[in-house]
């Protein structure tokens, strides 16, 4: 069952979705053969078929397969014109359960990655260095399925100030804590466990939805995503809530030393709601994101038992959306009461489909793919599914563009804006062009 133990993920709304799509799942006590150990290849083409194709170890037990009739369905149907073709070139492997891999900005070219047990290992040169960057273990809780080390995300004025911040659930209660860390005598390669000053903790119910992204806007705040404080169908109506910070986006200045300050023009500043929040209603936003290029924030809300959605907030919104948890889940009525002005998803995509746990990823500003330049890229944990999102015509159009067969905790972008995608199994791949 260790196998069902993923990062950020919703084990009940998975095993909700396993035991439709296949029983076998169940019998087999895992999500899918682990295909890093020698049976992923280097390069995963980018049709579907030619993954397909490839020899899995047990087909029996890997969700990712197509339910049987799904191919046929397509047969039956005009080819999907698809405007990008892409695949996935591995960067590395040998990571522990590896959640997120973000950069530094700082001109170096390194790539960190997240190991959830409280790691954060450096890729230099195209190698792994042995020696982590970060190691919390002796703080981190990392017990249960969506516990752990969550998020990474470096000061802008890293290069000068060497400031860096981390989000994880801590020991021994699993409460969620944001800390402020510095280098060690300077190095990009070695921060500095004794440095922590601990800036917020949100004591947390339950040990599923801790939540995860942390990153800066392009307005310089820290952003932090929350979730709802699990169990299930927010028992506490936690997210609706503007007295707690669970179901969440916070927005935080760390811009001076000491503890966070509040930015004076969040949305609840000067009104009843605290004044940490920056958009509520979210069930367990695992992965959210802004497109570098226009500062759109991306936040996919992972669902409950049917829908897995994905929400747009534009550039320039003075926050406090409302994005519905728990009265709707996605576009579908889930709960009792009021989501007031609710927001509703620009793209969803339901269990029946398919897929159990979204994972958001960003907005194509790489040199790699050109067709795939201002496209939306996210992903399903279950399925390996990779769907780009654009505007077309007015509407808004998402095409599944990969069947990767692995387990997506995270993608993540490098200065240059390549796009990359982390599979739990334990390595992280680059997105390229499939010719
Ligand atoms: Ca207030
Ligand atoms: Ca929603």
């Amino acid at each position: 069952m260790e196998q069902w133990q993923t990062g950020g993920f919703d084990l009940s709304a998975y095993l909700r979705g396993a035991v439709t799509v296949l029983l076998l799942v169940l019998l087999g006590c895992s999500p899918a053969p682990p295909p890093g150990q020698g049976t992923a290849p280097d390069q995963v083409g980018g049709q579907a078929q030619e993954h397909v194709q490839n020899p899995a170890q047990e087909p029996a037990q890997e969700p990712a397969q197509e339910p049987a009739q799904e191919p046929a369905q397509e047969q039956g149907q005009p080819a999907p014109r698809k405007p990008v073709r892409i695949g996935l070139q591995k960067v590395v492997d040998g990571l522990e359960r590896p959640l997120y891999v973000t950069h530094a900005g700082d001109g170096s070219g390194r790539l960190y990655i997240l190991e959830q047990p409280g790691r954060v290992r450096v890729l230099e040169g195209g190698a792994l260095l042995e020696t982590p960057f970060l190691d919390l273990t002796d703080r981190v809780l990392s017990r249960g399925n969506e516990q752990g080390l969550l998020g990474l995300a470096f000061a802008p004025d890293f290069r000068e100030s060497g400031v860096f911040y981390v989000h994880y659930t801590g020991r021994p209660d699993g409460r969620t804590v944001l800390s402020r860390f510095r280098l060690l005598d300077g190095d990009p390669r070695r921060g500095d466990p004794s440095s922590e000053e601990v800036l917020l903790t949100v004591d947390q119910p339950y040990a599923n939805h801790n939540g995860g992204a942390l990153l800066f806007g392009p307005d310089g705040y820290l952003y932090l995503a929350l979730g709802d404080g699990g169990s299930a169908g927010d028992p506490g109506n936690r997210a609706q809530s503007l007295d707690s910070l669970l179901g969440k986006i916070l927005r935080l200045d760390v811009s001076q030393p000491g503890p966070y300050r509040i930015p004076p023009d969040n949305p609840f500043v000067g009104r009843q709601g605290r004044d940490e929040i920056w958009a509520y209603g979210l069930r367990n936003p695992w992965r959210i994101s802004f497109d570098r290029a226009t500062g759109d924030l991306w936040i996919a809300d992972v669902g409950q038992d049917a829908v897995e959605e994905v929400n747009l907030q534009p550039a320039g919104s003075p926050g406090g959306e409302n994005y519905g948890w728990r009265v709707w889940e996605g576009s579908r009525r889930y709960g009792q009461g009021e989501a007031p002005g609710a927001v509703f998803p620009v793209a969803e995509y339901t269990h029946a489909e398919g897929g159990c746990s979204i994972t958001g990823g960003y907005v194509y500003r790489g040199q790699a793919v050109t067709g795939l330049v201002g496209t939306y890229l996210y992903g399903d944990y279950c399925t390996g599914y990779i769907w780009g999102l654009r505007r077309q015509d007015g509407e808004w159009r998402a095409e599944r563009l990969l069947d990767s067969g692995l387990n997506i905790t995270s993608f993540g972008e490098d200065e240059a804006g390549e796009v990359y995608v982390v599979d739990r199994n334990g390595a992280v791949y680059r997105i390229v062009a499939a010719d």
